[in-house]
């Protein structure tokens, strides 16, 4: 540059997007935004119409041909490689996570367990065997798979499980309950992790197998349209090739969370998004006092808070992506996204709320609905004190979680 030519100053000559203020579209390339133009097309036309009234009625209805669409989307297993996976970049996965949470966290939560959970540990930490036997019907949709890790009394805590699996001649006997499975009644393997002499292992139980029943558990506030089971294992005898060979103690189960929240890193802005899109709206026609709402400082303070958060989670989501990409994303900042995300996004949808008065608690729009999710969000993956003390114990090196 010529020594007498000024640095670039910030200058009002490109536009300004209130969809995109800080610009972030222009770090992703178009395999990205295809990916997301795809998806968002997708959902629009099959979920979008329906969605307020699914929820209403607590369901998600024909989750199997849901789950074959998405598969047909590429979105199911979709950072894996082979076995009939998209291969796709961590950043294409997470732009898929908000398109389909900005529709309803139970439509993401089909695709994390699906994908970063169930396949996941099969693709990590399963023979050739299992990984030919149950990824390709995954990756199309065919199979729905479910992860067991959370138990009635113990959630925080995994380390605490009492579900156990002991051997028999060849063959493995488990005995115990799972609790708050996504996807467990729709399931056709579950991925359940048991405490044996040898330490926790995984198993990949076929859900017909005698011994096996899946409860949809019923009467929730939140997630209600998502598939939400108790998982009981009455004695389940499995063959010895049933355990995932790869996984042996606790880190397994723990490792697989990593690509989970990191989805719901992307997922909880999806949902953001959709609260600040309807409550901009709503601010520039609603007239009170004779003029729009939107007009009032208070509301426009409100509406500036909520743009910053969101488009500020959506640059640290993308940077974790990035991360993970190049194979450097560590769990604990793993965890500060999440902390951050879930968090921002849930004072997003209320703030969005209150923009909407009365309004606000109505079906007929969608905060209410995304805001009463993300409450699930903000527990399942680790609840927020959880991943506090995760970054706590990396900050001080002292280990709070047992007092
Ligand atoms: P700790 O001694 O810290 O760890 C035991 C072993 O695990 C390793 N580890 C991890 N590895 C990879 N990623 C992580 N995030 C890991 N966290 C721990 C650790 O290095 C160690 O390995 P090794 O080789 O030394 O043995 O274990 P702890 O018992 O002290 O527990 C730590 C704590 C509290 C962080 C952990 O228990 C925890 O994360 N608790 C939260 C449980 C949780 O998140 N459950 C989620 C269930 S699945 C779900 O909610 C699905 S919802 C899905 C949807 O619908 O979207
Ligand atoms: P608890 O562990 O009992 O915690 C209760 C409260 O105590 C929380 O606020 C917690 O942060 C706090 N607390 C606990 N220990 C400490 C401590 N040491 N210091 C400070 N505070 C503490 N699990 C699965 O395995 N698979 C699934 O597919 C799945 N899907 C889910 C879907 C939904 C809709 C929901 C709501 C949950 C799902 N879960 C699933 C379970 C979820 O992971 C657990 O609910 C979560 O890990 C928290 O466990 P808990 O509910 O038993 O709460």
């Amino acid at each position: 540059m010529a020594a007498d030519t000024p640095p670039p100053s910030p200058s009002s000559s490109s536009r300004f997007d209130p969809g995109d203020p800080l610009g972030l579209d222009e770090l992703l390339d178009a395999s990205d935004l295809a990916m997301r133009r795809t998806v968002r097309e997708w959902g629009e036309k099959r979920v979008a119409p329906h969605i307020a009234d699914w929820y209403e009625r607590g369901e998600l209805p024909d989750v199997r041909a849901l789950a074959r669409e998405l598969g047909a989307l590429g979105a199911l297993g979709m950072t894996l490689e082979g076995y009939g996976c998209a291969g796709a970049s961590a950043v294409q996965y997470g732009l898929v996570c908000m398109e389909l949470e900005a529709l309803d966290s139970g439509v993401r939560s089909l695709v994390s367990v699906q994908g970063s959970l169930a396949m996941y540990a099969i693709h990590r930490f399963g023979s050739e065997e299992q990984k030919r036997r149950w990824l390709p019907g995954m990756a199309t949709g065919e199979i729905i798979g479910c992860f067991g890790l959370t138990e009635p009394d113990h959630g925080s805590d995994p380390a605490a499980m009492r579900t156990r699996a002991e051997r028999d001649g060849g063959d493995w006997l488990l005995t115990g309950r799972k609790m708050w499975i996504t996807n467990g009644s729709v399931a056709g393997v579950a991925v359940i992790w048991a405490r044996t002499d040898e330490g926790v292992r995984g198993f990949l139980v076929p859900t017909d197998a005698p011994g096996f029943a899946a409860v949809p558990i019923a009467h929730k506030g939140s997630l209600r349209a998502s598939v939400t089971s108790e998982l009981v294992l009455d004695g389940v005898r499995l063959p010895s090739d049933a355990v995932l060979p790869g996984a042996a103690g606790l880190g397994a189960p723990l490792g697989c969370l990593g690509y989970a929240r990191y989805g719901i890193v992307w997922g909880a802005m999806g949902a953001a998004r959709s609260c600040f899109d309807t409550a901009l709206d709503y601010a520039r026609t609603r007239e009170q006092f004779g003029r729009p709402i939107g007009g009032f400082q208070l509301t426009q303070a409100k509406l500036a808070d909520m743009a910053v958060e969101l488009h500020k989670g959506l640059l640290l989501a993308w940077h974790l992506g990035r991360r993970l990409d190049a194979g450097k994303l560590r769990p604990e900042q793993v965890s500060l996204g999440k902390l951050n995300n879930v968090r921002e996004a849930l004072e997003i949808c209320r703030t969005a709320r209150t923009i909407l008065g009365a309004n606000g608690i109505s079906y007929a729009y969608p905060v209410m609905r995304h805001m009463a999710n993300l409450e699930s969000v903000l527990t399942y993956e680790g609840t927020t004190e959880m991943h506090q003390l995760v970054l706590g114990k990396a900050l001080t090196g002292l280990d709070a979680f047992r007092g």
